[in-house]
């Protein structure tokens, strides 16, 4: 397999795709060949949680037969963060130009890759969103798009990010972005994960921008999202949000 080569995006390098998973059977193989079909120059990476339904075993036949498809075996379970975390260490140390986020069930249309990727090139990091103009959910049931974008306001207004989709996880980062953010410490798991990388980024001074996507609820196979998921999110979020307030109003006694 090739690494950072760089063709269709010319200097921005090779994307790799990061595919989390956890028992995505159902899924797996369609996901991969949506991507390789969308974006051939991209290189798939499938970072599996060993997973019990046998994902990671479909995964290895894809890549046994398929040199841009590779698989990042995980010990259990250790949600979402964790598994892009790996990634992201994974395609940095490989050579990788841009590192893509992007969900194995479907929600994430791989045919919209190649609108990331150009805007991209005009930018430090690309959200697709589902909360700008043109953007859109599919099948979704009202508690889902009320708590998605209840989530996405609350973290806007908390912790003073222009972003509309604070919690989407279909995005592709410069590598240069990834490595200013500081991931090392980064311990969000769940939708804050994406919050906390967002907020990183804006903190950063990075060009973060949204591009509208079309959000497919899945299909096949069960949602990982739980209560404990979305308790993480709001306490985290709101002890940033909090905790960099009281910093500012420190900051100005002292000065
Ligand atoms: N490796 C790994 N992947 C996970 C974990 N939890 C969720 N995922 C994957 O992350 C993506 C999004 O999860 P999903 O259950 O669809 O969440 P939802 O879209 O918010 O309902 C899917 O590809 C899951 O298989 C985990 O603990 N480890
Ligand atoms: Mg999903």
């Amino acid at each position: 397999m090739k690494d950072g080569g760089g063709r269709q995006f010319g200097p921005l390098g090779t994307a790799l795709v990061i595919i989390p998973t956890y028992n995505e059977a159902e899924n797996i193989k369609s996901i991969v060949a949506r991507v390789r079909a969308s974006v051939p120059e991209a290189h798939v990476l499938v970072a599996d949680d060993n997973s019990p339904d046998g994902t990671g075993k479909l995964a290895d036949e894809l890549a046994a037969a398929d040199d841009q498809v590779r698989v990042l075996h995980r010990q259990g379970k250790e949600g979402l963060g964790a598994a892009y975390l790996a990634g992201f260490r994974w395609g940095l140390e490989h050579g990788y130009g841009v590192l893509v986020e992007m969900d194995a069930d479907g929600s994430h249309q791989p045919e919209e890759l190649p609108r990331l990727l150009t805007a991209l090139k005009g930018a430090d990091l690309v959200l697709g969103s589902r909360w700008v103009p043109g953007g859109r959910v599919v099948n979704w049931p009202r508690s889902r798009e009320f708590l998605s974008r209840g989530g996405s306001t609350y973290s806007r207004l908390l912790l003073d990010v222009p972003i509309r989709d604070v919690t989407g996880g279909f995005r592709a980062f410069r590598r240069e972005t990834l490595e200013g953010l500081g991931l090392a410490d980064v311990s969000s798991q769940g939708y804050c994960f994406q919050v906390d990388l967002a907020r990183r980024a804006v903190k950063a001074g990075c060009h973060v921008v949204e591009v509208p996507i079309t959000f497919v609820e899945r299909e096949l196979g069960d949602s990982k999202m739980s209560r404990d998921i979305v308790v993480e999110a709001l306490w985290r979020v709101t002890a940033w949000g909090v905790g960099e307030r009281v910093g500012r109003v420190i900051g100005r006694k002292r000065r």
